[in-house]
């Protein structure tokens, strides 16, 4: 199909790049790490968003590859960063399911980050509900497993609008959830949401699991947040998703 031609061009002349966007912790405002989003740098209609190859991600090979580069560019973007003593705290990537069934992905990554000397605890790795369910799921979690002890944590994403249930928080390593940002939304307004997300939020406290609440675009938002204890946030209100060489500017003005 055209998406996946377009995908393996832009695979072919490395205008697949990682943008990043901050995530702050809500009681100081400081940056705690980012999560790298996938863009495809045009060379003549700009910044594409991933829908625009989601054709690439059905195409295993392809999305294997992507992911690669993905993961490739993160480590060095990170030890730049490092080597000019910034503190970026970390940065989450967003893996699927097929990435985590490949025979020797997680030794693979582990490999990456020693060849540039990177602690482990730099690069998190985010998951949808969805890479529990289904084929291979033992292969998935074993591979979870794997990072999760090496000290890479394990974000869950979209948390409350799939299909996992809360024994998916005991069976696999998940050290992070993050509440999808559709209860943000409205959610003044809208009391079903704000009881949803104070109960994520406690379960989060009782379960020992970092909450992250995505989506976060108004002060209000925020305030309501943090009058929960919710300690991380995630959201327009404090950057989109910008190039690696924005994020040294943005972590030394806002330390
Ligand atoms: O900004 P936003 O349009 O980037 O992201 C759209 C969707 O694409 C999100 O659900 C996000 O999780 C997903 N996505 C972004 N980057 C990556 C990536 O590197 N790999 C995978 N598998 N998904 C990504
Ligand atoms: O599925 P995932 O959570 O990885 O996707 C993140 C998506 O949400 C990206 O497309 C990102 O650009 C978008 N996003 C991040 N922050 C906000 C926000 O505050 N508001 C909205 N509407 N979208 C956001
Ligand atoms: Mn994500
Ligand atoms: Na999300």
């Amino acid at each position: 199909s055209r998406q996946l031609s377009l995908a393996r061009h832009a695979l072919s002349s490395d205008f697949i790049v990682p943008y990043y966007q901050p995530k702050v912790e809500l009681s100081t405002g400081r940056v705690a790490g980012f999560e790298a989003l996938l863009r495809w740098r045009h060379p003549t209609q700009g910044v594409q968003m991933p829908g625009t190859i989601a054709a690439a991600f059905e195409d295993l090979e392809l999305a294997h590859e992507i992911t690669d580069r993905m993961l490739g560019q993160i480590l060095i973007d990170m030890r730049r960063w490092l080597d000019r003593g910034l503190p970026f705290g970390h940065v989450a990537m967003n893996v699927t399911a097929s990435d985590l069934r490949q025979e020797n992905f997680s030794d693979r990554l582990l490999t990456s980050l020693a060849e540039l000397s990177l602690p482990h605890d730099c690069l998190q790795v985010e998951v949808t509900e969805t890479v529990f369910l289904g084929r291979g799921a033992e292969y998935v979690e074993r591979a979870l497993r794997q990072l999760h002890d090496a000290g890479i944590r394990v974000a869950l994403d979209d948390f409350g609008t799939g299909y996992a249930s809360l024994s998916h928080l005991k069976q696999f390593p998940v050290d992070i959830v993050k509440i999808d940002r559709s209860f943000l939304h409205d959610f003044a307004l809208d009391p079903q949401n704000q009881a949803i997300i104070n109960t994520v939020i406690n379960l989060g406290h009782s379960l020992d699991i970092e909450i992250v609440a995505e989506g976060i675009e108004t002060r209000e938002q925020e305030r309501h947040l943090l009058s929960r204890n919710c300690t991380y946030g995630q959201g327009y209100l404090y950057g989109k998703a910008m190039p690696a060489l924005r994020v040294p500017r943005l972590l030394t003005t806002f330390q």
